[in-house]
């Protein structure tokens, strides 16, 4: 079968991402597995251009077919902060928890909550081909902090339809609805009518 490399450096979304490959027969290695450390920078202006920058480095430093995923949450109000900077929102030192209480310090007694995470993965092959899908899981910003599952802002995000939190889901249920299991799920489906990889993918 195909091997893939998981191109990204956070914990969080490596587990998510080996959950949700795994169930779709994607085959693939991760960063500490081939003892990848080089840290990308992020120089893009869109989700699009910082998944592709991350793909091609971390394909280029393996030799192997590599999945990047940038993320972020866009909240209505805030005109899409934090966005981009999603990892960085509030310093680059804070916690998870520091960051979604910086967010929720700058959403106090705001009516209008709603917001949305999204996700871009982006294959990048070693013969310079490309690979792209987008997820998104539509919500709003909670008062106050709720669970403990999850990663980054899970605790302060309601997801539409659900009365618990993204961090108060169990992690399989995250898996099933969140904007990285909508995006992969659209990128196993890429893989499937992929000329070389025809009939290797369930
Ligand atoms: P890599 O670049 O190494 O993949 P990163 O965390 O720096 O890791 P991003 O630049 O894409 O990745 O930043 C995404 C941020 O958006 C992430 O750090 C969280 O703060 C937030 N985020 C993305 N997906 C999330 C999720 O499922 N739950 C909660 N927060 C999420």
């Amino acid at each position: 079968m195909n091997e893939f490399i998981l191109a990204t450096a956070n914990p969080g979304k490596v587990a998510e991402m080996q959950k949700i490959l795994g169930d779709l027969s994607i085959s693939f290695v991760t960063r500490d597995d081939f003892g990848i450390t080089i840290d990308v920078e992020e120089t893009g202006t869109t989700f699009l251009e910082n998944a592709t920058l991350k793909a091609k480095a971390i394909c280029k430093a393996s030799g192997l077919p590599a999945i990047a995923d940038d993320s972020g949450l866009i909240v209505d109000a805030l005109s899409g902060e934090p966005g981009l900077y999603s990892s960085s929102y509030g310093g680059e030192q804070l916690t998870n928890e520091e960051r979604y209480n910086f967010l929720l310090k700058k959403m106090k007694n705001m009516e209008h909550r709603a917001a949305k995470f999204v996700c871009t993965i982006v294959c990048a092959f070693p013969s310079g081909e490309l690979l792209t899908a987008t997820g998104e899981c539509l919500g709003t910003i909670l008062e106050k902090p709720r669970g403990s599952g999850g990663f980054g802002y899970d605790p302060v995000f309601l997801p539409d339809g659900f009365e618990k939190s993204m961090a108060e889901l169990t992690a399989d249920e995250k898996n099933k609805i969140s904007h990285r299991a909508v995006a992969l799920f659209n990128f196993a489906e890429l893989l499937k009518s992929h000329t070389t990889l025809k009939g290797t993918l369930q």
